[in-house]
């Protein structure tokens, strides 16, 4: 198989209160990224079931959560007939490719990995060993593509370096058996991140210093995809701040958390830069910027929120993108296998 150049894979957890960070930080990017590249966008419910069944809801949400995140992405205008959209467990060389990227990947790689200590938290002894594996799951995700461009927030930076790793240490471990097959000498690409914007980051609207999560106890600090325009209104008018006015320069917002991240989402919603939003609003107070950010949010939130509600009313029609997608995906997926397998000395097909 000749390798793609332009080919893009993402995904999102399964894992219920879609927010504002997930969409402005990579549903967005993967809608603008699909007019120049192949794309290929994966509802990741392998990853959602690390978590112990508080997270992510158990076998009763997973269906219901995992149809949340496909309406999100089509409501937000991913075009599933010309990009392929579907969920993870459907194509099961993701979990055959991660079982041999497990072999490749080192353990000392994997314990420097912060979200694992971030989610595993205190009790590392009772987290999952999946959730340990995430990142060479993650691996296999993009690689079993041979995906060139990642959409992705801040987060997951480490991951992504880490992929590089991996893609690196099988194409050198492997380079004879690659070589003697004929296949490309880097047989996996070092896949390049796509990490930029003014929301890159969003932070919790309670605390300017942690980033915006599905599993904050606080529903007021995050804004849902699922949100009524009331919501959205109140969680923003609710919104932490401090007592300042917003500065004249960018360079006053430094030791502003909050201040800073309210002025990135509204330069992030107005597809503006944040200076722009500066200029726009220098000197006036939160009652003036707040209703402002309300009003724009709502405005760009609500034609996507209607378009979930009706898709969501139909999971038929969602179930068929998501089978439709997987069949699709499946025909990469295999193709790279078969090579894998020969690659690593594996009898058989
Ligand atoms: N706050 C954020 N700002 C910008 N981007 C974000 N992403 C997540 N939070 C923010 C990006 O959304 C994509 C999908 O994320 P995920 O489903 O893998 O979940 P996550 O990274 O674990 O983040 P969450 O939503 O906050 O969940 P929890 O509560 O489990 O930590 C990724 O591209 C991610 O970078």
């Amino acid at each position: 198989m000749s390798q793609p150049n332009n080919r893009v894979f993402s995904g999102v957890q399964p894992t219920g209160n879609l927010h504002l960070g997930n969409y402005l930080g990579a549903i967005r990017k993967f809608v603008a990224l699909q007019e120049s590249h192949e794309c290929i966008y994966c509802v990741v419910d392998l990853h959602a079931i690390t978590q112990p069944f508080s997270v992510w809801g158990g076998p009763a949400e997973l269906a219901n959560n995992t149809r949340e995140v496909t309406a999100a992405f089509i409501a937000s205008g991913i075009d599933p007939a010309r990009h392929i959209v579907f969920n993870q467990s459907q194509v099961v060389e993701h979990a055959e490719l991660a079982w041999i990227f497990n072999c490749v990947a080192r353990m000392g790689w994997l314990n420097r990995m912060t979200q694992f200590k971030e989610k595993a938290g205190k009790d590392r002894e009772n987290a999952s060993v999946g959730l340990f594996a995430y990142p060479t799951l993650m691996a296999a995700d993009i690689l079993v593509y041979r995906a060139t461009h990642v959409p992705v927030g801040d987060d997951q930076k480490q991951h992504l370096e880490l992929t590089r790793d991996i893609a690196a240490k099988f194409n050198n471990d492997f380079a004879e058996s690659i070589a003697r097959l004929q296949l490309d000498t880097d047989y996996f690409p070092l896949t390049d991140p796509v990490i930029e914007g003014p929301a890159t980051r969003v932070m919790s609207l309670r605390d300017g210093t942690k980033k915006m999560s599905k599993s904050d106890a606080s529903d007021l600090s995050r804004i849902n995809l699922t949100d009524s325009a009331d919501d959205i209104a109140k969680k923003i008018r609710k919104a932490k701040t401090d007592p300042e006015p917003l500065p004249a320069t960018l360079e006053e917002l430094a030791g502003r958390p909050e201040a800073e991240n309210l002025v990135g989402l509204y330069a992030a919603l107005a597809e503006i830069d944040k200076a722009s939003v500066i200029e726009q609003f220098a000197g006036e107070p939160f009652s003036v910027f707040k209703p402002a950010l309300a009003d724009l949010a709502v405005e760009k939130l609500a034609p996507i929120n209607a378009e979930m509600r009706r898709l969501l009313d139909n999971p038929v029609e969602i179930d068929a993108i998501l089978a439709d997608g997987a069949a699709r995906a499946r025909v990469i997926a295999r193709e790279t296998m078969q090579e894998v397998r020969r690659i690593v000395g594996f009898l058989g097909d």
